[in-house]
């Protein structure tokens, strides 16, 4: 019979859980002070011994870790095992400055392959499975994390990797691919290709599918399950913490199942640092328990979410966050709006007249930022309709302003006029500071 769950520890009781975390807690404290000058400075800083730190309820005495430590101290200064127990790198790009650099011992890359499974898992996966992953194999952890999490649960991992669409979805149809991993854009764009092949989603054996790296929505969930005729599920991770499969949906589709016997989370305002209660929406904040190349004490992941401990109808206990709403430094701020690129998805994904394709163009005019939103027109939208597009574009406009609270320009592009990505879609340009996310 298929296994309900991976591990039977993501059922446990929250006061075992919360043993667990303790005992964790204090050995990897212990360990990365020992170890990591940088935090054995920050505690000594503040005046927090090791043996301060006994229970969960200690963490709040710890100091925070951001991205920028990682890259002052590039590319291994945060390392906490000599270097010949490393047996990995893998790096993330950003937006600005140098890599992020993380590590791996033997034992990590046994914890990942783990918990990628638990993902699989919850999604229904089995020995039996054939796994085709997109996500690009490279520095990228997306690639060889959900890999490893194939292997170790005894699918059959097909690393098809970024690429040539048309032959992938050719590897889908020959090599009988029944789970898909890959980013949801991707999975979209996977979708559209396979269509315009005449390939009906009745010729491959795709069942499932397991989509993160990037925010997306309900709307966009709804698109990729009739497009190619499978579950779409989420998962969430960043490479800083280990990589996909930090948290994972599980059936019932109501929030992400974080492993927090190997990563505790608080939800933080992140302009205070002060941690918020459960249920409120702020900063997600991670701190790894059992990793041994990189430990990192409350890394701050500029994500924002909640944390609900509310009872699962799939019997895991594991804390859920919600999908991210989004980034704290994403979020854009147009004349003095808030706005979340995914709130415009949403909007444009109940206009079944244009298609889940977007640019986002945020610039300033005469000291006055302005909003564009340039969306495809869906392949079966005639162009030359231009009184029903009129209309359409007013309709779009209205829901838009209703939704963010500031008014955007719309403009509509041909199909396929967009650039298509394979691995993160480019969503937004900021030409105010020359910002590609
Ligand atoms: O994106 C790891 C990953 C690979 C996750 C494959 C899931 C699937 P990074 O490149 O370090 O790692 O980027 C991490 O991506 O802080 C979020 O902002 C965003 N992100 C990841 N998963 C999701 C998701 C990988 N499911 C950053 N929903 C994170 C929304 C996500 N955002």
């Amino acid at each position: 019979m298929a296994r309900q769950y991976w591990n039977p520890i993501e059922t446990a009781p929250y006061h075992e859980m919360k043993a667990l975390q303790s005992y964790r807690l204090s050995r990897m404290v212990r360990r990365v002070y020992e170890n990591v000058p940088f935090y054995r400075r920050k505690l000594d800083e503040m005046g927090v011994k090791p043996e301060d730190i006994r229970s969960v309820e200690d963490l709040r005495l710890l100091p925070f870790t951001y991205k920028q430590d990682l890259r002052d101290n590039y590319p291994y200064g945060l390392f906490a095992t000599p270097m010949d127990q490393v047996v990995r790198i893998h790096a993330s790009s950003g937006t600005t400055g140098k890599q992020t650099v993380v590590g791996y011992t033997e034992e990590d890359i046994h914890i990942w392959g783990e918990i990628a499974a638990r993902a699989l898992t919850a999604i229904g996966a089995n020995e039996k499975d054939f796994v085709h992953v997109s996500y690009g194999y490279g520095l990228f952890t997306g690639g060889l994390g959900m890999h490893y999490g194939a292997e170790a649960m005894h699918a059959t991992a097909i690393p098809a990797s970024t690429g040539n669409t048309k032959r992938q979805i050719q590897i889908m149809k020959d090599f009988g691919s029944t789970i898909l991993c890959c980013t949801p854009s991707y999975a979209l764009y996977l979708g559209e290709t396979m269509r315009d092949m005449g390939i009906q989603p009745s010729e491959i054996r795709l069942r499932a599918g397991l989509f993160g790296a990037e925010p997306w929505t309900e709307e966009m969930r709804q698109q990729i399950q009739s497009l190619l005729y499978i579950k779409a599920h989420d998962i969430y991770g960043l490479s800083e913490i280990m990589g996909p499969g930090v948290a994972f949906e599980c059936s019932a589709q109501q929030g992400l199942h974080i492993n927090e016997d190997h990563f505790i989370p608080e939800i933080i305002d992140p302009d205070t640092g002060e941690v918020l209660p459960e249920g409120e929406t702020g900063e997600l904040v991670f701190t790894t328990v059992t990793k041994e190349a990189l430990p990192l004490i409350r890394y701050r992941t500029r994500d924002i979410a909640t944390l609900s401990r509310e009872k699962c109808p799939c019997g895991r206990t594991l804390i859920k966050m919600s999908k991210p709403k989004g980034r704290s430094d994403d979020m854009l701020i147009i004349r003095g709006v808030n706005v979340f690129p995914s709130q415009i998805e949403s909007v444009l994904l109940e206009f079944p007249e244009v298609s889940p394709h977007y640019l986002i163009v945020v610039d300033r005019v005469n000291n006055l930022d302005t909003l564009e939103v340039q969306v495809e027109l869906s392949a079966d939208t005639p162009i030359d309709m231009v009184r029903s597009l009129e209309k359409t574009e007013k309709r779009l406009r209205a829901a838009l302003e209703s939704t963010l609270g500031i008014a955007a320009k719309v403009t509509f592009v041909s199909p396929k006029t967009i650039a298509r990505s394979e691995g993160k879609a480019k969503r937004v340009i900021d030409k105010r500071a020359n910002i590609l996310y």
